[in-house]
Order: structure tokens, then C-alpha cells, then sequence
């Protein structure tokens, strides 16, 4: 590891406490972080991790208003849930607390006020949206429009989520009021400003020249924003949940959350090491790295630092590897929708496998692109990598153990090729995993880790000392001896990503802690040491389990369709007479197939009580030909005859449309005979 540092702090995004947490946070920031941090500690390194909840700004007045609570019980509630699910993943934080903490309100107020005493803020009156109905200024979230970027029609008033670009209120093309959805008003008051354009030079020197070395994602967005130039950003709003400005005049006015809330990183880390938080900060020799999401990019890299400098006294970070987003079975994530694996009830429906998601998340972590998280993924991961390579391995090594040597670890004789091949394969181990992890490769990491297994597998599968048993036993010890030493380096590799499987593992092995230098050695277990009777490491998920979780979300598509859906409006008044002139009829599908050369088209037989007709219908897509088979279905027969694909069609099948465009046909709801008027 890099020498420049002598010690590490990690920061973690901290979550809005309006919701729980789900996979995608867990991807993208905690479990990485986790991650790193782990490592950092196994080596032995001096690394703190913070975390805590973001307990101000509108994404929590807005839940509030809702529910028709108070801001305080919303924090109070998920703060609550946050922390003790995170902590049930084995999310290993030092300290996870809460901007609405003493110290962070006074910490955050004093970091502003010295600001403000420098001179480092500028006063401005200027309009802003204001809803006369709800006697409330809209900043953020209290606004929604159309993006002048991109042309969202649901951005809101501090950032664009289809663009990402970051918006002042008042940019917003049409905005309507969350809270009541009237057209605001303009209106004056006086905030105060950041001027970031003050710091564009430095930060410009710091990131673009200085740190080239960011992942790609970071560092071409804060490219992007800073070749845009930077504006001064108001770091105060009209609102009566946050931290009270402190200066004279300020009454009514918060400290903006965006303001606040990085500020919690130093309450927290106040909070953890009242005496020697401050080393963590201002020493040179501390690497500061903030794990968080892309949408958080400007925010960390940009004017957090920024406030940094105006502060003075402070480290900037040393990398902000910020990850992409995962996305739920193809679609985004969303905690208004409900489109998301909660972790509190992932916890709650797999107990003892935190390990499978953190294993999932890291393999499918979304580094430099979006990914997606499946349940289908999900299993095949846990079946055959997690229990059939890892666990596989494992079990034999101690089974074997159990079997030829009553579980005591033999001695090993002179190697031979075959173990020198299997030797070599992963000496390396220690600087590629390491390095990959340093350099926030986490994906690649696990690989390596599993890859240990993966030789370890073939060095049995190879070697057959179930076979040899008969016939030299000597060579077993060898080769007994090596396969537990693989078990061994195991427990090291997967110390910071599986620690609740490492642990057991070490439980199995009857030892007590790991080594990080001894990684890639094979004289880790002493012979003559006496193992444990082997546990399963992982278990086998069944399709039940993952049909359940499939149809929770299905159900919850479902319920959102319904939600969503609003009827198109009726269509001008007709007479009995018009309605007359469309003849329709009740008919059996005798048969129906797929019409060539089209993926729309399905071609129906129908019985219609009148010798029968052929009628084409462009619902392919949402039917198998073989299910209408037998029902019976509307349509209306005095249609002229028309072509379609070759076909003769002689009708038209009467379908409705479903919120989310999908064709459903309609026919009675009891049986009909066949040639039935419908009206
Ligand atoms: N709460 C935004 C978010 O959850 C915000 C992060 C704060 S980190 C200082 O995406
Ligand atoms: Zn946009």
C-alpha cells in the first residue's frame, strides 16, 4: 500500500432517512466500502469507516407532510431501520450517526459561520418559487418541471435524474408545486451563495491535473461541469426543517442539506474520536476517500472541496470512487415506486445469508456502467459459484481431513509437479487481489478470491486422493496438507468481502484470526493442528424461494400500473344509431398460430355460428398462440375484408389496452354461443 499514508478514513454517502436502504445503495457504496475497509484492516492498517443518516432536506419534509407526521418521526424511523440492517449485512461501521446530532448541528453551524466571518459567502436577494396556497418557498424537491437540459418533464428543482445535471429551482421550464401542484410564484429573499466559480482554478488543478488517476465516470463529470464553469450555488433555503443559519437576519432559513450534510462525515468522525478526529482531517498523511453514487459526484468532488478550501484547515480526498447504478430486474430502482430489495427484508427472507447478497452485489457491482440485479442472477450466483465451487471445495478438504486423519492436519512431503503447478497459480495472489481492491476494483477482486477456490477444486479433482488412499498414503498427507492450506488462504481472501462465511470458516479451521501477509503461502496451518467438523459454508437456493421474491415484484409492477393509470378521455357523444351500425359478435377460437414473416400478427380461426372465419389480429406480442385456443372472444364481423401479411382478415378481435400498453382481449365472461350479437 501506498506509503504517502498513514492512515485511512473512509467515508460512506450518508442515506436519506426517508426510506430504507436497498441494493442499490448497498452496490454502489457500502458493501465497496465495506469492502476496502475490511481489507485495510486485515493488513493491519489504521482506517476508520463513517457512516450516519441525512436527516434534513426535503426528500424527509416532503415524506412527512405526506404521512402526516413530523420530520422527527420519519428520521427516527428509518433512521433506526437503516442502521440496524446495515449493521445485520455486516456493514462495518465505526460510527454510524445522525445529522439531526447535537454535535453535527453545532459542528455544521460552526463550519458556516466561519465561512460566513471570513467573508467566504455572498448575500444576495434574488426571486424564488414560492406556492401562495401552501405560504411556503419550493427549493429542490418541492418543485418538479421540465429539465432545460434534456426536456424531463419530471426533474426537479435540484437536479434532472434523467440527465444528471443539477439544477437551480428556478430553471425548471413549467414548474408545479409538490405540495399543492399550483404554478408558484416568484418572490424575493436573501440567501447566501458559494461562489464555486472563485474555486474552479484550484479545483480545476486539483482533479484535472492532479488526479488523473479517478475512475473515468468521476473525473469526466467533474470535467464536463468544470469546462461548463462553475456559478455561485445558494447554500441556504427557506425552510423550517435543517440547521438554523446562524447569522443575524436568518430567521425562517436553513443551512441547504447539500450544506450540511458532507459536514456530517466530521460530526460523525467528532462523535467516534472526540480527542484525535482532527488528524483524520488536516493531517496530509491521512487518505480521505468517500465512497458514494454517481449522482453524488458533484457534491463530493466539487463543492464539498470547495467549502474545504474556504474552510482552510481541512484535507481534501484522495479518490472519490464513485459507482454507476444498479437497476432492478431492467428497471430502476425506486423508493417512491417501491421497485427495490429492501435490505431489511432480504433479511428478514434469508436469514444467515448475508453473505449471497454482499457476494451478488460485489460480482454485479456497477463500477463503470449501469447493471442489473435479477433474482434469477441471484440464484445461479449462490448455486454454482457460492455452494458449488467454494463451499464444495471447502467441505471436501475438511471431509477428507475428518476421514483419512481424524481431522489432525498431516504433514507435507516433497511436492511434485502437479502440486508446484497448482502452487504457482496462486503465489501472485496477495498483490493482484490487494491491488485490485486498492484501486476500487472490487469485482475483479472477488474473482481473484474465487479463483483460489476454483484451483483448489481442480487440485482435488487432479490429484484424487480418495483413490490414492489405497495405495500411498504418504502422497494423501501431501495432498491434504496443500488442500488445507487453499482452505486456509480462503479465510484471509474472503475476510473483507464474506466475513460472516470467512468467520465460520475460521471456526472450521480452529483458528482464530487471519493473516493478510500469509496470503499465498502454503505454511499457514501448522501440521499436527486439529481442525473442526465441517458445517455447510452455503446452501443450495431452491426456484420456490426465488419464484416468491419474483412474484413480490410482479405484484408490486402491478400496483403501480394501477396507480399510474389514467383513463384517456371520453370520446364525443354517439347516437344508438351509430353504435348500431358496428356489428359485433361473440366467437370460439377453434385455432390460432403465428402468422409468417410478422412477430406481431396471430392468425385466428374462429367459430362463428355462421360457417366459420379467419380473422388477423396484432397481438402476437402478448399472447402464446396456443393460450386463446378454446376462449371465446368479441369481434366485429361487418368489417370489409382486408389483407394483412398474405392473409385474408375477415374482422377485428376487440382487445383493451393495460396501463402498461399491453393488449388483454375481451370475450364474455360466461360461455355464448358462437354467433352471439354483442349489445
Ligand atoms: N443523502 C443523497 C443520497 O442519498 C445524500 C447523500 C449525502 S452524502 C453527504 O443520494
Ligand atoms: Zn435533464
Amino acid at each position: 500500500m501506498d506509503k504517502k499514508f498513514k492512515r485511512t478514513l473512509v467515508t460512506t454517502a450518508l442515506p436519506y432517512a426517508n426510506g430504507p436502504v436497498h441494493i442499490g445503495h448497498l452496490a454502489g457504496v457500502y458493501v465497496p466500502a465495506d469492502i476496502y475497509t475490511r481489507y485495510l484492516r486485515l493488513r493491519g492498517e489504521d482506517v476508520i469507516m463513517i457512516g450516519g443518516s441525512d436527516e434534513h432536506g426535503v426528500p424527509i419534509t416532503i415524506k412527512a407532510q405526506k404521512e402526516g407526521v413530523t420530520p422527527q418521526d420519519i428520521v427516527d424511523r428509518y433512521h433506526n431501520i437503516i442502521k440496524d440492517s446495515m449493521e445485520g449485512l455486516g456493514i462495518s461501521f465505526d460510527v454510524y450517526s445522525r445529522t439531526t446530532s447535537d454535535m453535527h448541528h453545532k459542528t455544521a453551524s460552526d463550519f458556516f459561520r466561519k465561512l460566513y466571518d471570513k467573508g467566504e459567502f455572498i448575500e444576495k436577494t434574488s426571486v424564488q418559487l414560492y406556492d401562495e396556497k401552501a405560504d411556503q418557498y419550493l427549493a429542490d424537491r418541492y418543485v418538479t418541471g421540465t429539465c432545460p437540459k434534456c426536456g424531463n418533464e419530471r426533474a426537479y428543482g435540484d437536479q434532472c435524474e434523467a440527465c444528471g445535471t443539477s439544477l437551480n429551482a428556478t430553471d425548471l421550464i413549467n414548474p408545479v408545486s409538490a405540495i399543492t401542484g399550483n404554478t408558484p410564484v416568484l418572490k424575493e429573499t436573501k440567501h447566501w451563495y458559494m461562489p464555486l466559480d472563485k474555486w474552479e482554478p484550484k479545483l480545476r488543478e486539483w482533479i484535472l491535473e492532479q488526479h488523473k488517476e479517478w475512475k473515468p465516470n468521476v473525473y469526466g463529470q467533474c470535467k464536463s461541469w468544470l469546462d461548463d464553469h462553475l456559478q455561485p450555488r445558494a447554500v441556504t433555503r427557506d425552510l423550517n426543517w435543517g440547521i438554523p443559519v446562524p447569522v443575524e437576519g436568518a430567521d425562517g432559513k436553513v443551512l441547504y442539506v447539500w450544506f450540511d450534510a458532507p459536514i456530517g462525515y466530521i460530526s460523525n468522525t467528532k462523535e467516534l474520536l472526540p480527542d484525535t478526529w482532527e488528524k483524520y482531517w488536516k493531517d496530509p498523511e491521512t487518505r480521505i476517500i468517500h465512497f458514494i453514487g454517481k449522482d453524488n459526484i458533484v457534491f463530493h468532488c466539487l463543492i464539498f472541496p470547495a467549502m474545504l478550501m474556504a474552510e482552510g484547515s481541512y484535507q481534501l480526498p484522495e479518490n472519490v470512487p464513485a459507482n454507476e447504478f444498479l437497476n432492478l430486474e431492467g428497471d430502476k430502482i425506486s423508493t417512491s415506486r417501491n421497485w427495490a430489495v429492501w435490505l431489511h427484508e432480504y433479511l428478514a427472507d434469508f436469514p444467515g445469508k448475508q453473505d449471497v447478497l454482499r457476494y451478488v452485489l460485489t460480482a454485479n457491482a456497477p463500477e463503470s456502467k449501469d447493471n442489473d440485479f435479477t433474482w434469477r442472477d441471484f440464484q445461479a450466483r449462490n448455486n454454482n459459484e457460492l455452494v458449488a465451487i467454494l463451499g464444495n471445495f471447502v467441505n471436501r478438504a475438511l471431509v477428507l481431513t475428518h476421514k483419512y486423519f481424524g481431522g489432525v492436519i498431516p504433514e507435507a512431503h516433497e511436492l511434485q509437479d502437479i502440486d508446484r503447478e497448482a502452487l504457482n497459480e496462486f503465489k501472485d495472489v496477495k498483490e493482484t487481489l490487494g491491488a485490485n481492491i486498492e484501486n476500487f476494483k472490487f469485482r475483479e477482486a472477488l474473482k481473484d478470491a474465487m479463483n483460489l477456490a476454483r484451483i483448489g477444486n481442480k487440485y482435488l479433482a487432479d490429484t484424487e486422493p480418495w483413490k490414492l488412499a489405497k495405495t500411498d498414503m504418504t502422497r494423501v498427507e501431501t495432498i491434504m496438507n496443500l488442500a488445507l492450506q487453499i482452505t486456509a488462504n480462503l479465510a484471509i481472501a474472503f475476510e473483507p468481502f464474506l466475513p460472516f462465511s470467512a468467520e465460520k470458516l475460521r471456526g472450521m479451521l480452529n483458528i482464530e484470526a487471519c493473516d493478510w501477509n500469509k496470503l499465498g503461502e502454503i505454511d499457514i496451518l501448522p501440521a499436527g493442528h486439529a481442525v473442526n467438523k465441517p458445517e455447510l459454508l452455503f446452501e443450495k437456493i431452491e426456484d420456490e424461494v426465488i419464484d416468491a421474491q419474483m412474484q413480490r415484484l410482479e405484484r408490486i409492477k402491478q400496483e403501480n400500473i394501477v396507480a399510474n393509470f389514467k383513463p384517456k378521455a371520453v370520446a364525443p357523444q354517439v347516437t344508438i344509431d351509430d353504435f348500431a351500425k358496428l356489428d359485433i359478435r361473440v366467437g370460439t377460437v377453434l385455432e390460432c398460430s403465428k402468422v409468417k414473416k410478422s412477430d406481431k400478427l396471430l392468425e385466428f380461426k374462429i367459430e362463428d355460428g355462421m360457417g366459420g372465419r379467419t380473422i388477423v389480429s396484432g397481438i402476437a406480442k402478448w399472447y402464446e398462440p396456443e393460450e386463446l385456443v378454446g376462449k371465446q372472444v368479441c369481434f366485429i364481423a361487418n368489417f370489409p375484408p382486408r389483407k394483412l401479411k398474405g392473409v385474408e382478415s375477415q374482422g377485428m378481435i376487440l382487445s383493451a389496452e393495460d396501463a402498461d400498453g399491453r393488449l388483454i382481449v375481451i370475450g364474455p365472461t360466461g360461455p355464448v354461443k358462437p354467433g352471439a350479437s354483442v349489445g
